[in-house]
């Protein structure tokens, strides 16, 4: 989609900070990070949310999610953990909407969400 941030960023129209790429997924720094790590793992193709999935991107959401598991580990999230986050819609504090999984990690992390 020609006016969403992340198929911009996906197809490089908008530059960001990528940590890994392939045919399918994308992973990039956010741009407001909310802890030492916070990075973001989204599908190339547009998704708008987790709502719009289909059983036929299975396979995509769990290479996302593994790549998301992976990234974690390469930053130094695997001993203490970290918060893999997928907002949706309004009510779930989703501002762009293409799908993408939110790893926050470096520091310890409130819960519950206010
Ligand atoms: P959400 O609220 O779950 O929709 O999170 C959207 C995130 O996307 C938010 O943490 C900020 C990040 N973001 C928004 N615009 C850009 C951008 O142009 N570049 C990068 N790298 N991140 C962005």
């Amino acid at each position: 989609m020609s006016n969403c941030i992340f198929c911009n960023i996906a197809s490089g129209i908008i530059p960001a900070q990528k940590l890994y790429e392939d045919e399918e997924i994308l992973a990039f720094q956010d741009v407001s990070p909310q802890g030492p790590v916070h990075f973001l793992v989204i599908p190339k193709k547009h998704i708008p949310n987790i709502m719009e999935l289909e059983v036929t991107d299975t396979l995509l959401i769990g290479r996302m999610l593994h790549k998301a598991q992976a990234l974690a580990q390469e930053q130094g999230c695997a001993e203490k953990g970290a918060r893999f986050v997928i907002n949706c819609k309004s009510h779930g504090g989703q501002t762009v909407d293409h799908l993408h999984i939110h790893v926050i990690g470096g520091r310890p992390l409130g819960w519950p969400p206010g």
